[in-house]
């Protein structure tokens, strides 16, 4: 059996992580450009106030502003037909709170989609890739304030209005549930307060981190529902979950109900609502449990009814473990922690490889939300390349990433196989770009090396890695099969 025809090939980026040009013209900065880089050791430090001795990764990432119609070209070379990327925010609407876009920001995506459409590549685009202007977080402490649900949806509708005749498919939030306290990603939930200091010590206060999740929760829910009401024919509008796939470490019937809740609080919570349309049934008690008020107004639940997305869509990167027992050991994840698994080998920034967990997580998709279109729009492997010269060209034998594309394929496959609706796959990061937990370069997942390093060096030359090559081969045989 093979992937059904027309399925969507590509890969998946972010403005903050890979546009650069953070101050060009008239682009206000977004909370992502405060950041410094760390490493798998150091966390990321936010800073109010730019330091001029300090770098920061996503003022020039691996600048596509100004490489889009060369790093375009290459995808098409590659086979793509999708590509998924985000608009930034501030690149449109400087403070947030302006009444009109950027003419420069406009023409920028417009040249951006229009050479997509000249590839036959999809655009698919987030709105929202841990992407606000810093200047609602001063301001509101970002989405702990009801305030961003209107301006939110002011950017929103901009992008919709001028694009949906070029862009079909539409994410709201990157990884929105990221925004749980037990996530604790700063890039999520310290926009819920005007933080400075390391990424570790962001402080968590769950009600603020609930709040801060519905009151996104109904944003996307207001952009959801205007696009149906008004381009109901040209867009389909999809959440984005980072899956934390959780496994009980034992047999234990405590650990089973551990991992159960483990789910349903990265996984399940932020899906329903986008998904269902409200919250699951277990929601009251784990908002008592936690002192948590949620701060429902009239015509809230109506419109989290009215928001309920065509396609489902997430990151799946790993699995982890959970215990009850102490000698689960604690290991870094995609933001957040889980345990260790004695079955599975571990990336160097020790996320633990699983290409089973997919197949996995995509029927127990398929089964909550009776076999929903979805797509796979985050999988990658960040690793350490090396660059030698080989008769005067630059090579990058990177098989360890082919293999971890192979191996998640085939279990794409067998997914689809047993009958679920996967209409998609965007690998991570498929051209270099900065990492988002670290700040780091040197955590590359491209199949396209970008010459930039940590210490901001780099004259941002291209050079196609190994892996192109095997995307390239893999996309023309799934299509020839
Ligand atoms: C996801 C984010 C991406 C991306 C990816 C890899 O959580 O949506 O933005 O960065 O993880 O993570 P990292 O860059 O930390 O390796």
């Amino acid at each position: 059996m093979a992937f059904p025809k027309g399925f969507l090939w590509g890969g998946a980026t972010a403005a903050n992580q890979y546009e650069g040009a953070w101050d060009v013209d008239g682009k206000g900065d977004s909370l992502c450009d405060h950041m410094r880089g760390g490493d798998v050791n150091t966390p990321r430090q936010i800073d109010e106030t730019f330091d001029p001795e300090a770098l920061y990764p996503s003022w020039e990432a691996t600048d596509f502003y100004h490489h889009y119609e060369e790093d375009i070209a290459l995808f098409a070379e590659m086979g793509w037909n999708v590509f998924r990327m985000s608009i930034n925010w501030t690149r449109l609407f400087p403070t947030g709170e302006e009444a009109e876009p950027l003419a420069a920001g406009v023409e920028f995506y417009d040249k951006v989609f229009d050479c997509c459409r000249a590839h036959d590549i999809e655009p698919l685009v987030t709105l929202s890739h841990y992407e606000m202007p810093y200047a609602l977080v001063d301001k509101y402490n970002g989405w702990a304030s009801r305030a961003c649900i209107d301006l939110f949806f002011t950017y929103a509708k901009f992008c919709l209005d001028r694009w949906h005749g070029k862009v079909k498919y539409w994410l709201t939030f990157n990884e929105v549930n990221t925004g749980m306290p037990f996530m604790n990603n700063v890039l999520s939930t310290s926009m819920v307060q005007h933080y400075t200091g390391t990424t570790a010590n962001a402080p968590k206060d769950a009600g603020r981190c609930f709040n801060a999740l519905h009151y996104q929760f109904l944003a996307g829910a207001k952009a959801v529902a205007y696009a149906h009401e008004h381009y109901a024919d040209d867009v389909m509008m999809g959440n984005m979950t980072a899956f934390v796939t959780t496994y009980p470490l034992t047999c234990d019937p405590a650990d089973l109900l551990a991992n159960q809740a483990r789910m349903r609080e990265c996984n399940w919570y932020a899906s329903d609502v986008q998904v269902r349309g409200a919250y699951p049934y277990y929601a009251e008690r784990m908002w008592a449990e936690e002192g948590v008020e949620i701060d429902w107004q009239d015509g809230d639940r109506e419109l989290l009814a009215a928001g309920c997305v065509d396609f489902f869509t997430f990151s799946y990167y790993m699995s982890n473990t959970v215990t009850t027992h102490d000698d689960g050991e604690e290991i870094a994840g995609n933001m957040s922690l889980g345990g260790k698994n004695p079955y599975l080998k571990a990336s160097d920034w020790g996320w633990q490889i699983d290409p089973q967990g997919l197949r996995w997580t995509l029927n127990e998709i398929a089964d909550r939300y009776n076999n929903i279109p979805m797509m796979v729009v985050e999988n990658g492997f960040g690793a350490f390349d090396e660059v030698v010269v080989e008769d005067g060209v630059e090579r990058i034998h990177d098989s360890y990433r082919s293999d971890y594309l192979k191996a998640h394929v085939a279990d794409m496959q067998e997914a689809v196989n047993d009958g679920v609706n996967l209409i998609g796959y965007t690998w991570w990061g498929p051209i270099d770009v900065v990492s988002a937990g670290t700040g780091e370069m040197r955590k590359r997942y491209g199949f396209i090396y970008v010459d930039k390093h940590d210490d901001g060096t780099g004259d941002l030359h291209r050079a196609r890695k190994d892996s192109f090559f095997e995307y390239q081969r893999l996309i023309k045989e799934s299509r020839d099969a």
